[in-house]
């Protein structure tokens, strides 16, 4: 059976995407290009760095490392202004419910951010003390689809792989999961997510006795 649930943070507990986007927008308007809602999906679950090459490729503009590590920062502090304004009203529907119905049943739970600025959400809207494991992008080497974040939380939890499940939103994270041999619930429409288990539009969709349909072998 399941014993452990590890959570990706941005599009499945809290929707901090929109914020991303406010910050990445400005940062693409001080360039001299525009940088719209449909570009924003591409840098859903993909690292700042990444973000910020597939911003430049959008832009067309080519950049040295240290003035890209200028840009980074630069985005990175609106988007922490943004963040540090959070609170507990901006959980995403259903995960309260369900991560105390995790604990309640016995249940590890991790997260799996590619976030460095993970404690700061989880602390904003209160929900750090839910965690068992908190494994974000400020201990992992490499980024999603690389299994490293999902592997090192399962670690932590001192669960199995297949013991595991994973609930992610976007393409990269789903596929990390299959690669730490892991179950994935996703999170959203299906079409993206097609490595997943099953999909559901959000956690209010889900219950602990929906993990039952996951055959563990
Ligand atoms: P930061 P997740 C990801 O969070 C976001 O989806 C992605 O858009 C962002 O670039 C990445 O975190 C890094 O965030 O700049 O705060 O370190 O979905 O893995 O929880
Ligand atoms: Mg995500």
């Amino acid at each position: 059976s399941i014993k452990a649930c590890l959570f990706d943070l941005d599009g499945v507990l809290v929707d901090t995407a929109k914020y991303h986007y406010l910050a990445w927008k400005r940062l693409a308007e001080e360039l001299g290009f525009d940088f719209t809602e449909h570009d924003n999906e591409r840098l859903k679950g993909v690292s700042r760095m990444a973000s910020l090459d597939i911003l430049l490729s959008i832009g067309g503009i080519e950049l040295d490392e240290s003035k890209k590590q200028e840009l980074a920062e630069r985005k990175n502090d609106w988007y922490f202004e943004m963040i540090s304004k959070m609170d507990e009203s901006e959980i995403l529907p259903g995960a309260l419910e369900f991560l105390k119905e995790c604990r309640e049943n016995g249940l590890k739970v991790a997260l799996g951010s590619a976030s460095k600025n993970a404690m700061t959400i989880l602390n904003n809207t209160g929900i750090t003390p839910y965690f068992d494991a908190i494994i974000d992008g400020t201990r992992t080497t490499s980024a999603k689809p690389d299994p490293e974040v999902f592997t090192l939380g399962a670690t932590e939890v001192e669960v199995s792989p297949e013991q595991c499940v994973v609930f992610e939103d976007a393409e990269a994270g789903v596929e990390a999961a299959r690669r730490a041999g892991m179950h994935c619930v996703g999170i959203g429409s299906p079409e993206n997510l097609a490595k997943a288990d099953f999909v559901v539009s959000s956690l209010a969709d889900m219950t602990v006795n929906r993990l039952n349909d996951i055959v563990v072998s």
